[in-house]
């Protein structure tokens, strides 16, 4: 489709004024911001994790891409914060301890709050500990946890072994979320749900906040 090829060239190009001009020009045009994410932004950014697999790309050129996609998603947060507002809960949010890829985490992030939630992103590199206090001090009933690594996943599960230690397991749920992620592993990991993308990410959550432990 017109726009969505280019947009995506220019993620894997590294060029973030050219994946912004695009994807303003391809709202101007009447894209839908979601197709604009799926179809461009994220096409574009897996076929740079591919290469990037493939040693065909290196590490300044992935940071370049994650650049160019940081900025295009900035010119479509708000078309995903014009949710109605309501009191929907709150969310503490991040990325698990030792992990910095925060791109997925920031979109689950802006389309919670566009439902409604108030989210407390605690950023990337996130210690266990952190989620837990945090949760606690800000009344939060649901830990939003990212993880890209293989290797950082299983920090994911120091988070519920300490909700358990604490006694608040089923008062603060948890969902995990992330490429390494599957219905498996984060059963295996002891958490409440698992989301595949930041949209099924916020069905996820609504649920939790509704459903009994
Ligand atoms: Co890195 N990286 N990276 N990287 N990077 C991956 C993850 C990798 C798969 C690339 C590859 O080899 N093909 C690989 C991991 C391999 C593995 O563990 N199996 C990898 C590696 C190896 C590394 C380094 C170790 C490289 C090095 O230093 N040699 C290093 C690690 C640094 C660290 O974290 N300690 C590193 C660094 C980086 C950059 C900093 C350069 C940059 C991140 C910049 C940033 O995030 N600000 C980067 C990038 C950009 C990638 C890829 C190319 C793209 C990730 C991304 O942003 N995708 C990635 C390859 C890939 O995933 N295809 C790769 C777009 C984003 C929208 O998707 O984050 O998956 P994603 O989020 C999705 C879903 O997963 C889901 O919703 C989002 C979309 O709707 N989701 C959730 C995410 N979080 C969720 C939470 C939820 C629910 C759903 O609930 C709470």
């Amino acid at each position: 489709m017109k726009y969505l090829d280019e947009i995506a060239a220019k993620v894997q190009d590294g060029d973030d004024a050219g994946a912004e001009e695009l994807t303003r020009a391809a709202l101007d045009e009447g894209l839908a911001p979601q197709s604009i994410l799926d179809g461009g932004l994220i096409a574009g950014m897996t076929v740079v994790g591919q290469r990037f697999s493939d040693y065909e790309i290196f590490l300044p050129d992935l940071l370049l891409a994650a650049k160019a996609m940081q900025t295009a998603v900035t010119v479509l947060e708000p078309y995903f914060l014009k949710g109605e507002m309501t009191a929907a809960g709150t969310v503490v949010l991040g990325t698990v301890r030792g992990d910095l890829h925060d791109i997925g985490k920031n979109l689950v992030g802006i389309m919670l709050k566009g439902v409604g939630f108030r989210v407390i992103d605690l950023g990337k590199d996130v210690a266990p500990e952190v989620f837990v206090d945090t949760a606690v001090e800000q009344g939060a009933s649901v830990i939003g946890m990212s993880a890209l690594l293989t290797t950082t996943a299983p920090v994911m599960a120091e988070v519920v072994n300490l909700l358990g230690e604490r006694g608040l397991s089923g008062e603060i749920r948890t969902i995990v979320g992330g490429a390494p992620m599957s219905e498996e592993l984060a059963a295996s990991l002891g958490a409440d749900a698992y989301a595949f993308d930041a949209p099924s990410a916020v069905d996820r959550v609504k649920k939790l906040v509704v459903t009994p432990a």
